[in-house]
């Protein structure tokens, strides 16, 4: 489901690919973005995992670039109705990151440059489902879609991918993130229809 199929984009058909409900298809790229793009030079970007017990763990760009890099090829759900299909992106995997977290620990508040956040649950980062992605079709992320690196969580809606990424914060609890807490789903299953809090 929701794997494209060799020839697809040679063919015009759209019954020939699963999309969740009430997504169209989109060739091109929309930027949807809740302010300002910040810019953040790769000599001053970090990422910071806080986690429930122990020091923080901080990886600069060279140390983060160092890390064992996957190719991912996913579909892109967006709640405003638009998905795209077989995007391409190079990045860490949150199984590399979240070493030392485990399932149980509950829950993640991603927090981004110019204070976005979008809330998950860990069991949803673990098991090859979520990367903190830097590269997008072979180049680096450009600052629209969230470059330096953002989170890439394909099997939910789009906002749960965190664009400018600066921290993630392991919780014990859930904290609703920006649009959790202005009316959009909690969870954001694209394949549930998860839009709203009461869908
Ligand atoms: N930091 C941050 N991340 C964000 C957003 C945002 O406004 N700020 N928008 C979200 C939404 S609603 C979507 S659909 C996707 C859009 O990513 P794109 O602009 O690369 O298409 O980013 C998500 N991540
Ligand atoms: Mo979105």
């Amino acid at each position: 489901m929701g794997i494209v199929s060799p020839g697809f984009f040679g063919r015009r058909r759209q019954g020939a690919v699963e999309l969740p409900p009430g997504q169209y298809l989109t060739r091109d790229f929309p930027v949807l973005s809740a302010g300002a793009t910040p810019r953040v030079p790769l000599d001053s970007w970090a990422l910071r995992l806080t986690t429930l017990s122990g020091p923080d763990l901080v990886w600069d760009w060279a140390a983060f670039t160092a890390l064992p890099a996957q190719d991912i090829t996913v579909d892109l759900h967006c709640v405003t109705k638009w998905s795209k299909l077989g995007t391409q992106w190079r990045g860490v995997s949150l199984d590399n990151l979240l070493s030392t977290v485990t399932a149980d620990a509950g829950f993640v508040v991603a927090e981004c440059h110019g204070g976005y956040t979008t809330n998950l649950p860990v069991a949803d980062l673990l098991g090859g489902k979520a990367w903190v992605a830097y590269q997008y079709d072979g180049q680096p992320l450009a600052p629209e879609h969230g470059g330096p690196a953002r989170l890439l969580v394909p099997h939910l809606y789009f906002w749960k991918s965190a664009k400018w990424l600066r921290a993630l914060r392991v919780l014990d609890h859930d904290e609703p993130g920006f649009w959790e807490s202005l009316g959009y789903h909690n969870y954001g299953d694209p394949w549930r229809e998860q839009r709203y809090w009461g869908d």
